[in-house]
């Protein structure tokens, strides 16, 4: 493998996995697809661009560019989606074009230039667990998405699973848990809370706060999908989590301590509609047969380092600060 086309690399986790190539394997040659929505930005990729690393600017929808693409790669990693469950529930639209549509135009493409698929998504695909006395999702949980979202990514795994089985499509399937880090568009929940933090605003708490996300470091998530890439068994379904489960109010607590704020400096907001209560990864599939391994175990450390970046990366966000919060302020959170 030579040549891969990541799309969406210009998002959060797309651009934190084309990073994380850039320097593990700088043999491999990278051209992005990205639409640059209001989650793409051209500066998560700064420093990369070159020889090694090029942005397309177009959308996956797009039939004629994305064969175009394909057509000139070894491998296609499928990041680009419409990734927010708040987003989906003000208007699906775009989440049903891009996540499902979008899935669609890449599979026909890779099935016709016979190129190798990885699609990324989601453990929210199987729905929620109730907060205590289940066992986490493993990948034979049956899918039973709660948003506009989830759904949109079941629907674009049943796609690349139903291609693999019909036309012996070269594909893999992740479904990985809360990613953190670097990069990640402040109208998620981690970012939010530690850009209103230095904004002097006080942090957003949906409801009860009980509800539980099994966090991992976006880093952890790209090795992973590296090494499912690479040596997973076509036509297979790999679960990538790093034990990380916490109650929303325990990580905003967390917070809250690192950036030196009294524990309940926070306001209790509207609750999400249909929130899911709980998220839980088994990513024994994963490290059993490849042997993979987060790196990030201290959550507080990860934390610490994703707090310190939105501190000295205030020209990346400040921008849409307003916007996003006004956003929410509609919505009463
Ligand atoms: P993001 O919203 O930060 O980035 C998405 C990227 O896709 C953006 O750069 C955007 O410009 C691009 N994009 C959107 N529509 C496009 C289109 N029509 N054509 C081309 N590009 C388009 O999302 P993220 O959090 O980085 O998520 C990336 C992927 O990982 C998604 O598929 C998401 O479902 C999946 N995922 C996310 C998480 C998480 O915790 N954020 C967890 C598991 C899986
Ligand atoms: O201000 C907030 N307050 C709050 O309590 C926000 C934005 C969120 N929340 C809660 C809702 C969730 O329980 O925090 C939790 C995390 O929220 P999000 O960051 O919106 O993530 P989530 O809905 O869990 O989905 C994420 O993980 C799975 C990603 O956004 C998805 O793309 C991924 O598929």
């Amino acid at each position: 493998m030579k040549k891969i086309l990541v799309t969406g690399g210009a998002g959060f986790i797309g651009a934190n996995f084309v990073r994380y190539v850039a320097t593990h394997h700088p043999e491999i040659q990278i051209t992005v697809l990205d639409k640059l929505t209001y989650a793409g930005n051209r500066a998560n990729l700064a420093g990369l661009e070159g020889n090694r690393v090029k942005l397309v600017v177009g959308d996956v929808t797009d039939r004629l560019l994305v064969n175009q693409l394909v057509a000139g790669v070894d491998a296609v990693v499928h990041y680009a989606a419409e990734s927010h469950n708040d987003n989906s529930l003000r208007d699906p639209d775009p989440f049903m074009q891009t996540n499902i549509i979008g899935t669609y135009e890449i599979l026909e493409a890779c099935r016709h230039h016979h190129v190798r698929l990885h699609h990324v998504s989601t453990d929210e695909v199987y729905g929620d667990l109730p907060l205590t006395g289940a066992p986490a999702f493993t990948p034979d949980s049956p899918y039973q998405p709660s948003s506009p979202y989830s759904a949109s990514k079941a629907s674009a795994d049943m796609l690349v699973r139903s291609w693999v089985r019909s036309f012996g499509l070269e594909a893999t399937i992740s479904n990985c848990s809360n990613n953190y880090g670097p990069y990640q568009y402040i109208e998620k929940f981690i970012p939010r809370q530690i850009t209103n933090i230095l904004m002097g605003q006080r942090p957003k708490l949906y409801g009860t706060g009980q509800n539980v996300r099994d966090w991992i470091h976006t880093d952890d998530h790209s090795s992973a999908v590296w090494e499912i890439l690479t040596r997973g068994r076509l036509g297979e379904t790999y679960l990538i989590g790093a034990n990380g489960e916490r109650s929303n109010q325990a990580v905003l607590e967390m917070i809250l301590k690192q950036m030196d704020q009294p524990s309940d400096a926070y306001d209790r907001v509207a609750d999400r509609p249909g929130h899911d209560l709980r998220y839980a990864i088994d990513a024994g599939k994963l490290r059993d047969e490849l042997g993979w391994e987060p790196t990030y175990l201290d959550f507080d450390a990860g934390l610490a380092q994703t707090i310190d970046w939105y501190r000295t990366h205030q020209d990346w966000w400040l921008t849409d600060k307003a916007a996003v919060e006004q956003g929410y302020a509609m919505n009463g959170q």
